[in-house]
């Protein structure tokens, strides 16, 4: 199986379940080991992520002095707790060692970039995944093929290196790229998910999708405005 350090370069074992039995019986050492192998995968993804955040900080920054215009609205970012981590692996059933952890769950960091416009979430991404020490490992873009439900985002997974004392490291981090509206949406749809444990009503999920179609609207019409302000003779702003 492929290491995620490099040759020769093993900081733990990662083809080690966490726990050595898969019988409810375990040792306090054992869990000590367990949870000493989660608090260090979480580490090193806290690192590809401020790689990822240094990245963008640094675009915003270079947009402002240089186009004197800001794309970004604002950045945020997490790394899935110990407890979220493993409701994954038992929800998708994935094996309990670290290398099967590292290749099946790939949003353990995750960053999520809000823009002003649809325009400007492509223009970051394609700016982004254009820099050549990141490797793209996949996209969605739920912006030109939303959810059902009306989920509208662009997600990537990127191969990010961290350099560590043990050596290269090679890190996943999920970054998302959204409008307001579009964020707006996904943060009331995913409390309104929890409240409800996910088995939400059908009329609440109709009035959902409709407010994500309002937001779309929105999104359309704020973007015309703002290229007619900024480029008032160039007609429609181009499609995507
Ligand atoms: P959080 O709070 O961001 O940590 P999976 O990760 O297996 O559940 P999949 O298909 O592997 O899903 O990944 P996908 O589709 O790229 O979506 C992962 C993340 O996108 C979610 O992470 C959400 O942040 C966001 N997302 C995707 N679909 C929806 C949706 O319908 N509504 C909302 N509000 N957000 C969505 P987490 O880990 O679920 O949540």
């Amino acid at each position: 199986m492929r290491t995620a350090y490099g040759e020769g370069v093993t900081a733990i074992d990662e083809a080690l379940p966490l726990f050595p039995t898969d019988s409810m019986e375990f040792s306090l050492q054992d869990l000590r080991d367990a949870r000493d192998k989660i608090q260090r995968i979480i580490l090193e993804y806290t690192f590809g992520l401020r790689e990822i955040e240094t990245k963008i900080s640094i675009l915003r920054d270079e947009f402002l002095q240089m186009h004197d215009y800001n794309p970004i609205e604002h950045v945020s970012s997490r790394v899935k707790t110990p407890d979220s981590i493993i409701e994954k692996i038992t929800r998708k059933n994935i094996a309990r060692d670290v290398a099967s952890i590292r290749e099946h769950i790939t949003d353990i960091a995750g960053v999520r970039v809000t823009c002003s416009f649809v325009r400007d979430a492509y223009r970051l991404f394609d700016l982004l995944t254009a820099q050549d020490d990141l490797s793209v490992r996949l996209v969605k873009d739920y912006i030109a093929k939303p959810k059902p439900n009306g989920y509208k985002s662009l997600h990537v997974i990127m191969d990010v290196p961290v350099y560590l004392s043990s050596g290269k490291l090679i890190v996943p981090v999920e970054v998302q790229f959204r409008t307001i509206a579009m964020d707006f949406w996904a943060s009331l749809e995913h409390k309104i998910y929890y409240k409800y444990s996910g088995q939400v009503p059908g009329t609440l999920l109709t009035d959902l999708k409709l407010a994500a179609d309002t937001a779309a609207h929105l999104d359309a019409h704020m973007e015309r405005l703002h290229h007619e302000l900024h480029e008032p003779d160039a007609g429609a702003p181009p499609a995507r």
